[in-house]
């Protein structure tokens, strides 16, 4: 057997550059209970091995190299058809696909998509969609039409919800594949309607088809910004459902959204941009909007420079514009309201610019400043009421109003806490506005099912990691849960249905993890109730984590060597640790009361119908928070001014586990995007970066659990076809499973005792544990070779 490593077995080195490197054993040598192995590798180095003969025989030793695949299995189209399916063997199966620019590749039911960074035209063009319209998934090219399709048949034969979660991490294509998804359901003909299954075009969708489709653009201009890892990076989570009427035509859409990005309104680190629909607009409005306005160049705009990159390469923002205005036109937004919309960013850009002193300890800020009178003229409210509750604040303690001056970095954050509350809440209004044009209560009445479709930041580990990242990776804690669920229920599922003999495994649950995080003394929970001290700060916060988790109260919270204000959680991709800077801030998101009473007191009406409008969204989001609400911890006393309001953590919270049960509810198909390389390089492929996302998006966990399992499954059919002539001629028959039986004697020693650790026979297939697949085919190929030589010789013989 291979696993002996005699001489011509290949196998991965570890590669410091490559990840993994190809060897093959060119000397083996016994010495008593010693073998020492001699590697030729392809990178022209060689390598020797000691390893104990035991060690070797039971195939039980770490230090082993993994084994390579038959060369047949190297580039499989699905990772489970791997015969050795360790890490090398994966990545090496998605390299070589790469390589031949095929960025699909299954791994069971999951679908990996490498980004080629590149246009693969021919993918995408609307033949395409009738390649996999009304196929099953098996019978064509991995594809994400064809997870598409799979979950349009799922809802269609079992009338069932269906989700498509697309995960990835920043850059690495999920925006694009749920672009991809929409359109593969607005353009395919519903499987009743006349004709063929494709529409001929955008012309013949339907209005409601092409509104779905409008609300990207939108979304994008409003929640995308161009970051270091992405010029159209997609700062909020997404989960829209699509919904069909009986006939499965598409009848409507709801968006829901989750924790936009709140500081880049007020701050853009290097060659970072804010939200593309600034910029769009300072290069697309009108001469006359553009005095109206009083819009200045970029350059001048404090909110919009910070990052030193007002442009984007192949992007022209002017065209954006007006690709978003009509885009706007199109989900029912009038001109009108449109112009209020860029009103209100415009008083925001001129907020930005009010230029608030310091005088000694103390801020000061006139009335006539140039910008905030600008700004408050826009955004209609009183510039003296304004201006003094940014440089004060007010406290309220026994019944007192104590007011006190605040500094200028404290009143700067005030004034920015004004504008992102009114930035997010426009957010909100949009999406408000897209759901009340899309699913209307007509809409409602009439769906019979959707598809959901999930666009949400995948795990993130930067050299500094902030309350954004630490709620991205909860929100990625709670989906590779769910897979594995998923993944596990399904795998056992199979085995049960087919009695086979298995006794059910573990898997490396991380809901200690999750405890550690939403439970009733969790992380989430010491934040809130830090936040709603009036003095409550990031580093007691920090101080108090330390204490009730720390020195291995937690197995999986972990305090830093070294800085005292930062925590680690143990992810179950990868250890993250989290500086506690902002934090408070960043979950308390208050605007002080004083400013809320001058918004509400606004006579711009459109300003008063958004803080209106998400406002209301709030209100629900906070009667969930309370109904999953993190309790206050009995016996612990909270400071006097208990704050009561919902903070971002709460409400991120509620929302995702009402996320969570909506999914749970439904049928679930996986998209895993990966990034190949930092540069955004065409069709370049950087092994180790590839390797830690696969590890990151759980492909290799589930590798891990099917290998714990019987991964390759043949019918009896299937398998005596492949592997007849590994017995004697006599022993054929077309009796199926005698002849595998045979087969499975000859080749495994079935009935000595020994056959069941490879294979398992099932009701209507025949199980085998991993390894086995590469076993028979080169028994398969030695017998091939063997007859070839013969027939040969006797060939020789008679002529
Ligand atoms: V982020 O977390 O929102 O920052 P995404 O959404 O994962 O990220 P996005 O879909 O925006 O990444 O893709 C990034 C870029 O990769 C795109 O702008 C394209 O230039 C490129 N890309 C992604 N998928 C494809 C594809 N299927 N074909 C060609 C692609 N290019
Ligand atoms: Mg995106």
């Amino acid at each position: 057997m291979s696993e002996s490593y005699d001489v011509g077995t290949r196998a991965w080195q570890p590669d410091a550059t490559e990840g993994w490197v190809a060897s093959e054993v060119i000397k083996k040598t016994v010495d008593g209970s010693k073998v020492l192995l001699e590697f030729q590798l392809e990178n022209g180095e060689t390598k020797t091995l000691e390893v104990a003969l035991e060690a070797l025989q039971s195939g039980n030793s770490a230090s082993l190299p993994p084994l390579m695949n038959p060369t047949m299995l190297e580039a499989s189209d699905d990772l489970t058809n791997l015969s050795h399916l360790n890490e090398p063997a994966v990545l090496q199966a998605i390299r070589l696909r790469y390589a031949q620019k095929e960025i699909y590749t299954y791994s069971g039911i999951v679908l990996i998509a490498t980004n080629p960074f590149a246009r693969v035209d021919s993918l995408y063009v609307p033949g395409m969609v009738q390649v996999y319209a009304g196929k099953q998934r098996a019978t064509q090219a991995p594809h994400l039409f064809a997870i598409a399709e799979e979950a349009f048949m799922d809802m269609l034969r079992d009338g069932k919800n269906q989700t498509i979660v697309v995960s990835g991490e920043s850059g690495a294509g999920k925006t694009v594949s749920a672009k991809y998804i929409m359109r593969y359901f607005a353009t395919r003909e519903s499987p009743d309607s006349p004709g063929s299954r494709v529409k001929k075009g955008p012309e013949a969708m339907s209005k409601t088809e092409e509104a779905i489709l409008a609300t990207n653009p939108i979304m994008e201009a409003f929640g995308n910004a161009k970051t270091t890892r992405n010029d159209n990076s997609s700062r909020f989570g997404k989960y829209i459902e699509i919904m069909f009427d009986k006939g499965t035509n598409i009848i409507g859409a709801k968006i829901r959204t989750y924790l936009l990005e709140r500081s880049r309104l007020v701050f853009q680190p290097l060659k970072e941009r804010n939200y593309h629909i600034f910029y769009q607009l300072v290069a697309g409005v009108s001469d006359k909007e553009r005095q109206e306005l009083g819009l200045l160049p970029i350059e001048q705009f404090e909110y919009l420079n910070q990052g030193n990159t007002p442009t984007i390469d192949g992007v022209d923002d002017k065209a954006e514009f007006v690709a978003t205005k009509q885009s706007l036109k199109t989900i029912g937004v009038s001109e009108a309201n449109q112009a209020e919309i860029f009103k209100l960013l415009a008083g925001l850009l001129h907020l930005g610019n009010v230029k608030i002193s310091a005088a000694r300890n103390d801020s000061v800020l006139s009335a006539t400043e140039p910008a905030l009178v600008k700004a408050c003229d826009i955004l209609g409210i009183d510039a003296p009421e304004f201006a003094k509750w940014i440089v004060k604040k007010q406290l309220v303690t026994r019944g007192e109003k104590i007011t006190s001056n605040l500094t200028q970095a404290q009143a700067i954050v005030v004034r920015d806490s004004v504008a992102k509350f009114i930035y997010s809440s426009l957010f909100d209004w949009l999406v408000e506005i897209i759901n009340q044009s899309l699913a209307t209560e007509a809409v409602l009445n009439k769906v019979s099912s959707f598809i959901g479709v999930l666009d949400i930041y995948g795990f993130e580990h930067f050299a500094k990691n902030s309350f954004e990242q630490f709620c991205i990776n909860y929100a990625n804690e709670k989906l590779q849960q769910e897979f594995n669920q998923h993944v596990f229920k399904l795998e056992q599922e199979e085995y049960l249905r087919e009695q086979i003999d298995w006794t059910f495994i573990d898997f490396a649950d991380n809901q200690p993890c999750i405890d550690l995080i939403e439970g009733k003394l969790g992380i989430l929970s010491l934040l809130d109730e830090e936040s709603r001290l009036p003095m409550g700060s990031d580093e007691q916060f920090v101080t108090k984590l330390h204490h009730n988790y720390a020195a291995d109260k937690h197995k999986f919270y972990k305090k830093p060597r070294f800085g005292k204000s930062s925590f680690t959680v143990c992810h179950y991709a990868i250890e993250v640790t989290y500086e506690s800077d902002g934090f408070i801030e960043k979950n308390r998101d208050t605007v002080p009361d004083e400013h809320m009473a001058v918004l509400r007191a606004s006579t711009n009406k459109f300003l008063g119908a958004v803080l209106e409008a998400a406002s209301a969204v709030r209100e629900k989001d906070v009667a969930s928070a309370s109904s999953n609400a993190v309790k206050p911890v009995a016996g612990r006393r909270i400071g006097v001014a208990v704050n009561r309001k919902p903070t971002l953590g709460g409400i991120f919270k509620s929302s995702l586990i009402e996320l969570m049960s909506t999914i749970n509810s439904t049928d679930v198909h996986y998209i895993r995007c990966i990034k190949p390389n930092e540069a955004k390089e065409a069709w370049k492929f950087e092994g180790p970066m590839v390797l830690s996302q696969l590890r990151a998006c759980g492909v290799l966990e589930t590798v891990r659990i099917s290998c714990a399992g019987y991964p390759t499954r043949w019918t009896y059919e299937e398998f005596a076809l492949r592997y007849y002539m590994l017995v004697p001629s006599s022993q054929w028959t077309s009796e199926i499973r005698q002849m595998a039986n045979a087969i499975l004697t000859k080749a495994l020693g079935a009935g000595t005792g020994k056959g069941l650790d490879k294979y398992q026979l099932g009701l209507t297939k025949i199980f085998f544990r991993a390894g086995m697949l590469a076993f028979l085919e080169n028994l398969r190929t030695n017998r091939l070779n063997d007859c070839a030589i013969m027939i040969q010789k006797n060939l020789k013989a008679k002529y």
